[in-house]
C-alpha cells in the first residue's frame, strides 16, 4: 500500500509538470482528488484494512492528499502568473489614438432665460439681489400687506415648515430684507430671481417655480417709470417691434396694481390659439409699492415712491421657445434640454 502511494505521487508530479493550462490543471485536480479520483479511493480502501495499517496507511494518504492539495496550488500560482505575463507583453496601447469625446453639459433653459432677465435689467443700472428661500410668516406675507386673515392668502397656498416658517411663495420677501437693510437710502434698484413654492400642480403651475421681481424706491418715481421700464424691457427679451399694453389688477402690495400684456409673439396680434384669439399674452405684474410695505421696509412714504414688478420665469421661457407643457421643464430629459 505505502508503495502504491509513493507510486501515486511520483505520478501526480510528472503529470503536474506537464499541465500547463488553468483547465488542464482543473482537469488534474478532479482526476486525483476529485470523488472518482485516485487518492480517494484509496482512503475508501481503508476500511478493508487491520486498525494498524489503516492508521499507518491512513496517515500516509492523507499526508499525500495534503501535499498535493498544496502542489495543485502552487502551480495554479504558477499558471496564473505566466497567463498574465504573456497577457500584457502582447497587449499594445496606442497613446497616439484620440481620446473618448466627453459630453458637455449646459445650462438649464429657466437658467439662461433667467440670466437674459437678469442682463436687461443691470443694462437699465439694477443690483441683483438675493435671499433665503424658507422664509418666516412675518417677511413673506406680513410686511407685504397680507395678514392672517387676507383672502390673498389662498391663492398663495404653501408648505409650512411650522406656523411662522415656511417655503417663500414669492422673491418679494427678499425686497423687504433690502429694504430693512437700505433704509432710509435711496436709491433702491434691485433685480430679484429665485426658486419659490406653491401649493398648485397641473400642464400649467409647478408646486415649485422661477421667478424674477424688481423693486425700484427712490424720490419721485411714478407709474410712467414703471411703464417705462416694463416696455424697454419687453422689447429687449422679445424684440423692438412688440407691443405692450396695461391692464389694471390687485395685489396687497402694490397700489395701483397693473398686469402688463406684450402682442401676441406667435401671431404678431392677429389672434390664434396661443393667445386665446385675443392677440396678447400676459407676462408680468407690477404696481406702485403700497405705501404701507414702504413703512414695514423702514421708508416714509411721504418722502419717497416706488415701483415693483414680478414675472414667472417658465412662462417667459414657454413663450420665447414656443414650449407647450410646464413640466417639460422639470422631467431632467437630455433630448429637450440639449436643444437649448
Ligand atoms: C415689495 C413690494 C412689492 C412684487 C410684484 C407682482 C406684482 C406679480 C406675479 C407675476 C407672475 C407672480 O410669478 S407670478 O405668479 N407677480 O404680479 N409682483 S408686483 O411686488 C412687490 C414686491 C416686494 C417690497
Amino acid at each position: 500500500m505505502l508503495e502504491k502511494i509513493r507510486t501515486i505521487e511520483s505520478g501526480c508530479q510528472d503529470n503536474l509538470a506537464r499541465v500547463s493550462t488553468l483547465e488542464e490543471l482543473n482537469e488534474f485536480r478532479v482526476r486525483v482528488l476529485g470523488r472518482k479520483g485516485e487518492i480517494t479511493q484509496l482512503l475508501r480502501g481503508l476500511k478493508d484494512l487491520n486498525a494498524e495499517e489503516r492508521l499507518e496507511i491512513g496517515k500516509a494518504a492523507n499526508e499525500l492528499k495534503e501535499r498535493l492539495e498544496k502542489m495543485i496550488a502552487a502551480r495554479h500560482e504558477e499558471i496564473s502568473r505566466r497567463q498574465l505575463e504573456i497577457k500584457l507583453l502582447n497587449e499594445r496601447i496606442d497613446v497616439t489614438l484620440p481620446g473618448l469625446p466627453q459630453q458637455r453639459g449646459g445650462k438649464h433653459p429657466l437658467t439662461l432665460i433667467s440670466e437674459e432677465i437678469q442682463n436687461i435689467f443691470s443694462g437699465m443700472g439694477f443690483s441683483i439681489a438675493e435671499g433665503p428661500e424658507i422664509e418666516s410668516d412675518y417677511y413673506n406675507f406680513e410686511a407685504l400687506n397680507v395678514s392672517r386673515d387676507h383672502p390673498a392668502r389662498d391663492m398663495q397656498d404653501t408648505f409650512y415648515i411650522n406656523e411662522d416658517i415656511l417655503l417663500r411663495t414669492h422673491t418679494s420677501p427678499v425686497q423687504v430684507r433690502t429694504m430693512e437693510k437700505m433704509a432710509p437710502r435711496i436709491p433702491v434698484k434691485i433685480i430679484v430671481p429665485g426658486k419659490v413654492y406653491r401649493k398648485d400642480d397641473d400642464a400649467t403651475h409647478s408646486p415649485m417655480f422661477t421667478q424674477v421681481e424688481g423693486l425700484v424706491i427712490d424720490k419721485t418715481i411714478t407709474f410712467g417709470n414703471l411703464k417705462g421700464t416694463l416696455m424697454l424691457f419687453a422689447q429687449k427679451i422679445f424684440g423692438e417691434d412688440v407691443r405692450v399694453r396695461y391692464r389694471p389688477s390687485f395685489f396687497p402690495f402694490t397700489e395701483p396694481s397693473a398686469e402688463m400684456d406684450i402682442s401676441c409673439v406667435i401671431c404678431k396680434g392677429a389672434g390664434c390659439r396661443v393667445c386665446s384669439h385675443t392677440g396678447w399674452l400676459e407676462i408680468l405684474g407690477a404696481g406702485m409699492v403700497n405705501p404701507r410695505v414702504l413703512q414695514y421696509g423702514g421708508y416714509d412714504p411721504e418722502a419717497v415712491s416706488g415701483f415693483a414688478f414680478g414675472m414667472g420665469v417658465e412662462r417667459i421661457a414657454m413663450l420665447k421657445y414656443g414650449i407647450n407643457d410646464l413640466r417639460l421643464f422639470f422631467d431632467n430629459d437630455i433630448r429637450f434640454l440639449q436643444q437649448f
